[in-house]
């Protein structure tokens, strides 16, 4: 498209409300006459200039700063113009609307971001750290999209991808030129490269799977029967009294969540009724509510009252049924419970099929040790050096890719077939290529990008 072709946006780069300054953010080719409107003067490339914002009858709107970052080198690749104002709806909205009557039009949510992709200023993987990085929600999550802003993440899917270009050479070469006779089975090296291959795929979706988790959290539901001391752990892990605790069983019946970070973690946190039969028409309900949180959970905490006489019982009868609750992919543990009014050891339950831990929700036994235990059943036990940010889509692509690899490698070694790697090696480059946004198709960058703040 030709740089005539493009709109001029305009979006407030800040967040709304009041405060010392606001960021109005502009970005096109045709920026020349908005300063000349816009200031009744010209401006310096990249120089952060005192001006008075004028109206379109030269009435000052308001003063402050303004750089001008002429294309190429800008955010979006664009001529970008960020007019610094004082900070406030009115203030900041009267200057949008001018630079509406000069032509400009509202940006899209990410439409800033989205241009800067465009332009070839980064890549799909750097943008969604961008966004990352503005919600992530503690330092390792804002570590780890700062990571992947900083390219870390495309870079490590770069260089599977260029590996395996290499390999599709190779075999494809092999495919045209049979009369060379180069036994697939015997190439040595090109198998020893598949593994490597493999070997990196694997790091990099330990790091990513990792990422994901420091960005998005994880679902944590807390069940078990009636009075096995959920709510008690709720507000002592949620750190306020939210949930009613009584020794009367079948107290909870609401669903609650919160969210809280453990360990730096994003945890959302449920605690529902206990589960039981019951006629009761609001418990019935409550317990159906507890069956749906188990289902959507990532993680399943089961607590257990180790103090009620039927421990084993429960293990045995209750705990199976929950089980089948859980969604695949799901983590399921046990936690034993009021180890402060028996003496209660790990021992006593080393039949527990199930990771186990043991605490006092009432007296703070075990409590870090629990919050460590959490966070070593998802994965990030230890977290491995350069985690990155990532999403659900990255994971699904690194998986298709590595599973065809590893199809690809199995295909070699059974029937030494060139044309069967060859297509693998091409899915899998196609999915690794989707991640960075090389092979993206349009629907997808729109739902990328839309997913982003305006003014981003
Ligand atoms: N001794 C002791 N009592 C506990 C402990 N945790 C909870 N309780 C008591 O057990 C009863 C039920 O607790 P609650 O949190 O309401 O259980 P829920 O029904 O599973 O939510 C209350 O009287 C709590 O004070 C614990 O670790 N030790
Ligand atoms: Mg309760």
């Amino acid at each position: 498209m030709a740089s005539n072709d493009i709109d001029t946006i305009v979006a407030i780069s800040t967040p709304r409300g009041t405060g010392g300054i606001s960021i109005v953010r502009l970005s096109g080719y045709d920026l020349e006459q908005f300063c000349e409107h816009l200031f009744s003067s010209k401006l310096v490339p990249k120089q952060a200039l005192f001006k008075r914002f004028l109206d379109s009858k030269k009435m000052v709107i308001d003063e402050g700063i303004a750089i001008y970052f002429p294309s190429p080198e800008s955010f979006t690749g664009e001529c970008v113009l960020e007019l610094h104002c004082h900070g406030g709806h009115v203030i900041t909205d009267m200057i949008v609307t001018r630079c509406l009557e000069l032509g400009a039009r509202m940006a899209q949510p990410g439409e800033f971001t989205e241009r800067a992709f465009l332009n070839g200023k980064l890549d799909l993987a750097q943008a969604e750290g961008i966004s990352d990085l503005i919600n992530a929600s503690s330092k390792s999550a804002a570590r780890s999209a700062s990571l992947s802003m900083q390219g870390e993440f495309s870079f490590q899917v770069r260089e599977i991808v260029e590996d395996i270009i290499e390999m599709r050479k190779f075999v494809e070469a092999c495919i045209d030129f049979p009369a060379e006779d180069i036994d697939f089975l015997d190439n040595r090296d090109l198998k020893k490269r598949l593994v490597l291959c493999i070997k990196k795929l694997n790091l990099v979706i330990k790091r990513a799977h990792q990422g994901r988790i420091l960005q998005e959290g994880i679902n944590v539901a807390l069940t078990g029967k009636p009075n096995a001391g959920k709510s008690t752990l709720f507000n002592l892990l949620t750190g306020y009294d939210s949930a009613i605790v009584t020794s009367t069983p079948g107290t909870t019946r609401d669903v609650l969540r919160e969210k809280v970070l453990i360990n730096d973690v994003p945890i959302f946190l449920s605690d529902s009724a206990g589960l039981r039969e019951s006629d009761e028409e609001i418990e019935k309900e409550g317990i159906r509510r507890a069956e749906e949180e188990i289902k959507a959970a990532d993680v399943v905490l089961y607590i257990v009252d180790c103090a009620n006489g039927s421990l084993n019982q429960e293990l045995a009868h209750l705990l199976p049924g929950v089980l089948k609750l859980c969604s695949d992919g799901s983590l399921f543990a046990v936690v034993f419970n009021k180890i402060d009014m028996l003496d209660f050891k790990k021992s006593d339950v080393s039949h527990c099929l199930y990771p186990f831990h043991l605490i006092s929700a009432k007296e703070g036994l075990g409590i870090n040790e629990l919050k460590n235990f959490i966070t070593d059943l998802v994965g990030l036990d230890e977290i491995v050096e350069g985690v990155f940010s990532a999403r659900k889509r990255h994971l699904i692509a690194l998986g298709e890719a590595l599973k065809f690899i590893e199809i690809g490698k199995k295909q070699l070694n059974n029937t030494g077939s060139g044309e069967l790697l060859a297509e693998d090696l091409k899915s899998a480059q196609n999915n690794l290529s989707s991640i960075v946004g090389s092979y993206s198709p349009d629907d997808l960058l729109g739902e990328i990008f839309s997913s982003f703040c305006i003014g981003k």
